[in-house]
């Protein structure tokens, strides 16, 4: 195999397995309450019955807009709004909780709420957000199980730029809230964060680039660092880190111009005095702050006296107002190097007039200078942002436009298919983003009965249609619901010409089914016939099983793909069709087990799935590794079985760099079988392996046909939004 490949996808010198550095490395002494989720204990108040679409469908959405707008401008003597108007605080709220996501894996984003919960409820970057999120509190007490936190985040950060004149697209709701940190999110190796002076991750100098998935270029950053890379006020290395991490998050140039200067068109930075006064994030805090963090005892440590990101000022004359004047003064002023009075290095227009100076924030009276961050310069002296930037400043109606387009992105990139979006407010247009599929019909039984015999009838073997099913339905991802069967765009660009879907052999059943399929779409035909193959395996393994189908599934076309936007989605190793492209930094089995948890699936159910797959001829490139069976295509417990034989001696393959394995004969030297790592895992992983035990035993031949189906039939409906 190859040398493991540059800085993909989860790390590489730095490496420190799957996940990196996680909350108990941070928090060696936090409260464990993972002792008590053990055997699958959900720490989930509301139960598996709560239905929180129906419940939002109930709330009485306008009160709740109105009780929001309010709050906007309710100031709270424990943390003073600045002009008066929480609103910009409650957008960079939503922006953060919003910016985490990235491409890559899907992961990160606004959609479970996890701003609440470590690390990110601690991470600098998210300073005194704390409070933000906190002075919602009254408002989510008031409307219940209604709203989620995760969706109430959101929605005050439209409300906000609302109440401020500013302009939005819409609002979907839907995001349902978790109850625990999520586990299965890679943030970084570093043992340091931002501001302990860890290392940029990007430095051409040395050879350093961003690692996949990754969207920040230090610990504890949503994207850049305000005041240039690693503290240098450079606008154009700044200007290079803003194009890599919003790339990340799916935002081309001109959406990050429209967001950054959108978003700078309100509010203030905050570093009033000396940061070392601050207290300890919110995860390490003392415990009578009740959860709050970053207690500082700078005079009052508030409103004034506020310490957030170090940085001083507000960008533009008119923080609580929409307007043109970011671009205004960005343009109409040069600007200086300055230290606040926490000692940042910020941006100050030379001889700036009186009226264009803002307002002190808690001083009406009184006024004082405008300033950018060495961020916010990057949109002015980068020559490509500074084209943009140009084009916004002289034409204001595309600004808007483009704000909140782009705004609305932000805060729906992961939420998936529009079907999953609630309420009046979600807009009727379709965007190539959502990757919308048109609706499909639902088959009759007459014709779904037809189309099965036909396809088995077809020359086609069991092991080709399962892996088109397969391929169609395993891209789905949990984390941002991209992906799945549903549209069919397994025949498109650019998954048809993936790898490890084999195209050649893929296309050659793609037409077949297409032949066959009569009024059937193509995405349920593609599951069907899988699904029918899956049938008769476990039918001539002697096991009368029905695998349920539904259908209803559409058609996506080329013109309702963005294909560029699914390159990242291409499995670079796929354990469930034993196929790596490269070996990696990370082991092939972690590979595997982050695959299984973005398809969401169970310890048993990824051990039934990796068994069953092996034995119906599922590997791509049609390898023999993990066929450990003799009768291929039936749905046997053969794989585990032959596993965990004592008289098959494994060893490695010398040149393989430990990731293929042959079987002997323990007596003598005769190759039984061959394998993978992600194969001899279930037999040396002492979890994977009472689990695979459970598979091999005597008089589990038919439980473990009938779990493969159920497993089965969760990955190929993963993505039916449109049936609950
Ligand atoms: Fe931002 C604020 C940075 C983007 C919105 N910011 C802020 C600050 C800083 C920043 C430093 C201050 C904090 C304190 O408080 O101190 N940003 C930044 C950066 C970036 C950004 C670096 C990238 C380039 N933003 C952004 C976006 C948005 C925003 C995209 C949206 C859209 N911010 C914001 C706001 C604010 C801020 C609204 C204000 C807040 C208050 O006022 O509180």
């Amino acid at each position: 195999m190859n040398a493991p490949e540059k800085g993909c996808p989860f790390g590489k010198d730095r490496f420190r397995g799957l996940l990196g550095r996680t909350s108990k490395d941070w928090w060696p002494d936090a409260l464990p309450l993972d002792i008590l989720t053990q055997n699958g204990a959900s720490p989930d108040p509301m139960g598996e019955d709560f239905d929180y679409a129906k419940a939002f469908q109930s709330i009485d959405y306008q009160a709740l807009k109105a009780d929001l707008t309010a709050l906007m401008t309710d100031s709270k003597p424990w943390w003073p709004a600045d002009y008066g108007h929480y609103g910009p605080f409650f957008i960079r709220m939503a922006w953060h909780g919003a910016g985490t996501y990235r491409t890559a894996d899907g992961r990160g984003g606004a959609n479970s709420g996890q701003q609440r919960f470590a690390p990110l409820n601690s991470w600098p970057d998210n300073g005194n957000l704390d409070k933000a999120r906190r002075l919602l509190w009254p408002i989510k007490q008031k409307y219940g199980a209604r709203i989620s936190w995760a969706d109430l985040y959101i929605l005050a950060g439209n409300v906000a730029i609302e109440s401020m004149g500013g302009p939005v697209f819409g609002f979907g709701g839907g995001r349902k809230d978790v109850y625990e940190a999520e586990r299965d999110i890679y943030w970084g190796a570093e043992d340091l964060w931002v501001n302990e002076g860890v290392q940029t991750r990007i430095d051409p100098d040395k050879d350093l680039d961003l690692e996949n998935p990754l969207a920040a270029i230090q610990m504890g950053l949503i994207y850049v660092n305000p005041e240039g890379p690693g503290g240098n006020p450079d606008p154009l290395q700044s200007a290079r880190d803003i194009k890599i991490t919003f790339e990340r998050m799916a935002m081309n140039h001109e959406e990050t111009v429209a967001l950054t200067a959108g978003g700078h068109t309100f509010g203030k930075t905050h570093g009033a005095g000396d940061a070392s006064l601050v207290g300890a994030a919110p995860e390490s805090a003392d415990i009578s702050l009740m959860g709050l963090g970053w207690s500082s005892s700078f005079e009052t440590g508030v409103g004034a006296h506020a310490i957030t990101s170090g940085l001083e000022g507000a960008w533009v004359n008119t923080p609580t107002q929409w307007s043109e004047n970011f671009f205004r003064l960005l343009f109409d002023y040069d600007y200086e190097l300055v230290r606040s009075p926490a000692g940042a290095q910020q941006w100050q227009p030379i001889n700036q007039k009186e009226e264009d100076m803002a307002p002190d924030a808690h001083n009406p009276g009184r006024k004082v200078p405008t300033m950018m961050t060495t961020a916010d310069m990057a949109l002015k002296v980068d020559p490509e942002f500074r084209v943009i930037s140009e084009k916004f400043r002289d034409d204001h109606e595309a600004f808007k436009d483009a704000f909140a387009r782009a705004w609305f992105k932000l805060c729906h990139r992961d939420m998936g298919p529009k079907a999953r979006y609630l309420g009046p407010e979600v807009p009727a247009e379709d965007l190539i983003w959502q990757d919308p599929v048109p609706a499909g019909n639902r088959p009759s039984d007459g014709e779904v009965s037809a189309f099965k015999s036909a396809i088995l009838a077809s020359g086609l073997s069991i092991g080709e249609l399962v892996k088109a099913a397969w391929a169609s339905a395993s891209t789905y991802r949990k984390s941002d619901f991209r992906g799945g069967a549903n549209g069919a765009r397994v025949r498109l660009a650019p998954q048809k010409d993936w790898a490890v879907n084999d195209p050649a052999e893929l296309a050659k059943v793609l037409a077949k089914i297409d032949g066959l399929r009569g009024n059937l779409s193509m995405a349920d035909a593609i599951v069907l016939a899988g699904s029918a193959a899956v049938e008769k395996a476990a039918k001539d393994a002697g096991f009368a099983i029905a695998v349920p189908f539904t259908g209803g599934r559409g058609d996506a076309t080329d013109a309702d793909t963005d294909a560029e936007s699914f390159d990242v989605m291409e499995p670079k190793a796929d354990a469930f069709r034993n196929y790596l492209a490269t070996k990696h930094s990370v082991k092939t089995e972690e590979l595997m087990l982050d695959r299984a948890s973005l398809l969401g699936l169970s310890v048993p159910e990824l051990t039934v799935l990796i068994g069953g797959l092996r034995v119906l001829g599922a590997n791509a490139g049609g390898t023999s590794h993990g066929v450990f069976t003799n009768r291929v295509g039936q749905l046997t417990n053969d794989y585990f079985v032959n596993l965990l034989d004592m008289d098959t001696l494994w060893e490695v393959v010398d040149t393989s760099g430990d990731e293929e394995f042959i079987g002997y004969d323990r007596g003598g030297r005769t190759e039984r079988w061959r394998a993978t790592r992600t194969d001899l895992i279930f037999g040396s992983n002492s979890q994977l392996r009472a689990t695979a035990e459970v598979y091999a035993e005597k008089g589990h031949e038919e439980k473990f046909a009938r779990d493969f189906v159920k497993a089965w039939v969760k990955v190929m409906n993963a993505d039916r939004f449109d049936l609950s």
